[in-house]
């Protein structure tokens, strides 16, 4: 096991990281920009450094900086959390040559899952079942038609190097695909350095549905059942729950069976999810896979009993996964709110600044994870996810009344936060019911839900 170790990142998931460390007795390092001087992940480390200004690019983005820090601290790994460096192959490739351990999956691995479309086609090979599309990049207008025929109408142009949302266009016929073809390449080329991109047949209101992996050096695989993250607002999520309330044990075994096989075929390490879209005729298909430990990880530790970021680090440090699958069993039902410092009330405008008053929640089945404190200041730099709310029941039922009550405890003054958002979501019959899609959010904000029986 590691003695010490370096957190690139910042935030939650850094006060999360630390916490990990702590209860396997490794010592932490932890970096901060110059706005991050007084944040909880600074005073919590047994080691700080400042590695430069406000701005991501001269701090938690600055390779030869982290590197310089973690070489100074003595540390034997780094642990990039999610967000800034953790999927950046070029990175892990630089720990390795310092002999430094990156905590994650190996730099093949992240470039291969990087472009979607490889991705794509690799898992395509492996079995999973992926949306009728193009075979790899599709070069020119003509070409784009001839595909979008052939597979039906409406589709979507992605960028192969895109993600997460990130370039994508739905079209409806010749004419919008043909006016949108080129301007998708530009778009690709200017936003992720490379034009290519890739077609596939637009699912209309699908689910979000993600199957979280572990998988250690030598091969052993296992999956820790799914996450539904269909409550999203422009492909950021707001609201993740486990399991999914529409995926039966068969189901999940079936799509976890063909991830565990997907990844032991491509010699996956460390954490991994597997995005998958579900129709609703209930055929899912592969989305894209994500290298990282995710915000959302929590829930599916609440229902597993398992600590995942303890289980990366066991795993990075060449220890054997000693989970077996027939032990992993999924109990209760967990949901996730992410609070942001954001104005629910004007379009989610970002609302940094001082925190005068905060009373957190707590009691059974609640779990907050944050690094916020009376005083703090939220920079207006970063992302603006300042907590992460999370309940834990016997039922989904049960985890909505926790979260319900638990919101209602939750105090944050003066700057705005998402928290009045989650309250009337977790009120609408629609997401009671667990009747939604990726499109819910814009529907209920549009106030244009059809009433249904
Ligand atoms: C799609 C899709 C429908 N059909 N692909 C978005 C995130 C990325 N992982 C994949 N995404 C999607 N891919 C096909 N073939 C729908 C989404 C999608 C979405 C699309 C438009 C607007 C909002 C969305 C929210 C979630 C997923």
């Amino acid at each position: 096991m590691f003695s010490k170790i370096l957190i690139a990142n910042r935030g939650e998931i850094a006060v999360r990281i630390i916490r990990a460390c702590r209860e396997l007795g490794i010592r932490t390092v932890a970096v901060f920009s110059e706005a991050d001087r007084d944040s909880l992940h600074v005073r919590l480390a047994d080691e700080a450094i400042c590695i430069g200004t406000a701005q991501s690019a001269k701090s938690y983005l600055n390779i030869p900086a982290l590197i310089s820090a973690a070489e100074i601290a003595d540390v034997e790994a780094i642990h990039p959390g999610y967000g800034f460096l953790a999927e950046n192959a070029h990175f892990a490739e630089i720990c390795t040559s310092c002999h430094i351990k990156f905590i994650g999956p190996t730099a093949d691995n992240i470039r291969l899952m990087g472009d979607k479309m490889v991705a794509r086609t690799t898992m395509q090979k492996l079995g999973l079942p992926i949306v009728p599309g193009s075979q790899g990049a599709v070069k020119t207008k003509d070409e784009a038609i001839r595909v979008a025929q052939k597979i039906g109408y409406p589709v979507i142009i992605k960028a192969a190097a895109g993600g997460g949302g990130k370039g994508m266009r739905i079209c409806h016929n010749d004419i919008t695909l043909a006016s949108n073809f080129m301007t998708a390449q530009a778009e690709a080329e200017a936003n992720f350095g490379k034009p290519d991109v890739y077609i596939e047949r637009y699912i209309a209101k699908p689910r979000h549905i993600e199957i979280q992996i572990l998988a250690d050096q030598y091969g052993h695989v296992v999956y820790l059942g799914e996450r539904d993250c269909s409550i999203q607002r422009r492909h950021q999520k707001l609201l993740e729950e486990a399991p999914s309330p529409v995926v039966d044990a068969k189901l999940r075994r079936k799509i976890g069976e063909l991830a565990v096989k997907a990844c032991k075929a491509v010699g996956y390490q460390n954490v991994g999810t597997i995005e998958f879209l579900l129709d609703s005729q209930g055929n899912f298909y592969f989305m894209e896979m994500n290298t990282r430990i995710q915000v959302e990880h929590p829930v599916t530790e609440m229902v597993t009993g398992i600590d995942l970021i303890k289980e990366q680090i066991r795993m990075a440090s060449g220890e054997r996964l000693n989970i077996r699958q027939e032990d992993i069993k999924i109990h209760g039902a967990s949901i996730e709110c992410r609070i942001n410092a954001e104005d629910f009330e004007k379009n989610f405008l970002p609302s940094p600044g001082k925190i005068e008053t905060l009373i957190l929640p707590g009691g059974p089945g609640v779990r907050v994870d944050t690094h916020i404190y009376q005083g703090y200041q939220v920079p207006p730099y970063y992302d603006s996810m300042v907590a992460k709310l999370i309940s834990y029941g016997q039922t989904r039922q049960e985890a909505i009344r926790i979260m319900q009550r638990a919101l209602s405890e939750f105090i944050i003054g003066p700057i705005k936060t998402t928290i009045p958002f989650h309250q009337k979501l977790l009120e609408h019959p629609r997401f009671i019911k667990a009747d939604v899609s990726t499109h819910f959010v814009q529907e209920m904000l549009e106030g244009s839900i059809e009433q249904q029986s």
